[in-house]
């Protein structure tokens, strides 16, 4: 008899009618918001499966409106919120659900959004490493009045199978690089339309964003250290895609069209989603 457990931020009682609904899974593909999750399920059966998408709306399988899970085949889409606190919780009360439904040799990716720093806008990044605003390649966590700290590669082997599986003729650039979690959107990726009065000036932006560059870093976002801590402790492959809305070292503002970021969004899935096909081969 499986010991009764509850997974709250799921809204689900870790039963074997649970666990079995999640048996099989083998690549996690997270996304940060729950409409995105599901157009990537959508998209997914649409591809492998050759699923006609008027007839088919991927169903939820969370009970909590905190997070939304999508299954397509062995593939799960999820949302995970934003910034390192959301997509942490996630990804433990996930990881303990896929432990229970018997997966292994799993796959993490996350697909999502960031601001590009010296890159035409629309490039998609594979995270190498990600760093802390610091710019220190480490995630750190409090436990019981002490700091922890944890390292943030993420996984090589899986950048590189990702990178082979693209077609030659993209019409988007591909860099492999550091990504860089802030703590928010505006000041702690260094930006002057915040609404707080700021205590750094544009000369010493300018030095920030150097030091960036040097270090063979390409975007803000919010997520990366926390993911590839947890993945790299947990011994998970696991890595961080995401399409760039804007160059930095051009301005803060996010003037793209919806149909310009629309396409910079697809452009990240289409990456996900070529290295998936090729999984399925
Ligand atoms: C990218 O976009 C969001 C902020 O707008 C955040 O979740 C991230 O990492
Ligand atoms: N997400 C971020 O965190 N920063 C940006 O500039 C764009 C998307």
């Amino acid at each position: 008899m499986q010991k009764i457990d509850y997974l709250y931020d799921f809204g689900l009682k870790l039963d074997d009618i649970t666990t079995h609904k999640f048996k099989g899974i083998k690549y996690v593909i997270m996304q940060g918001s729950a409409h995105r999750a599901q157009s990537l399920a959508t998209k997914i059966a649409t591809k492998l499966l050759d699923i006609d998408e008027t007839y088919f709306t991927p169903v939820n399988l969370f009970q909590n409106c905190r997070f939304d899970a999508y299954r397509v085949k062995d593939i799960l889409c999820v949302s995970h919120g934003m910034g390192t606190i959301s997509i942490i919780n996630l990804l433990s009360s996930l990881t303990k659900l896929m432990h229970l439904a018997g997966n292994q040799d799993l796959e993490y990716i996350r697909v999502g959004t960031s601001g590009g720093i010296g890159v035409d806008m629309g490039s998609i990044i594979i995270t190498d490493i990600a760093y802390t605003p610091e710019l220190n390649p480490e995630y750190k966590i409090v436990i019981l009045g002490k700091t922890h700290y944890f390292k943030t590669t993420m996984d090589k082997d899986l950048n590189q199978r990702i990178y082979d599986a693209q077609p030659q003729n993209l019409p988007f650039k591909i860099y492999t690089g550091g990504s860089i979690a802030a703590d928010d959107f505006y000041r702690g990726q260094a930006r002057f339309d915040g609404v707080t009065k700021l205590s750094y000036d544009k000369s010493e932006r300018f030095e920030y964003f150097k030091k960036i560059t040097e270090k063979g870093i390409y975007n803000f976002e919010m997520e990366s250290t926390a993911l590839a801590a947890f993945c790299s402790h947990a011994k998970i492959p696991a890595t961080m895609v995401a399409t760039t809305l804007i160059n930095r070292l051009n301005g803060d503002q996010i003037t793209a069209t919806p149909e310009m970021l629309q396409q910079f969004a697809d452009n990240a899935q289409q990456v996900v989603i070529n290295y998936l096909l090729n999984c399925s081969k």
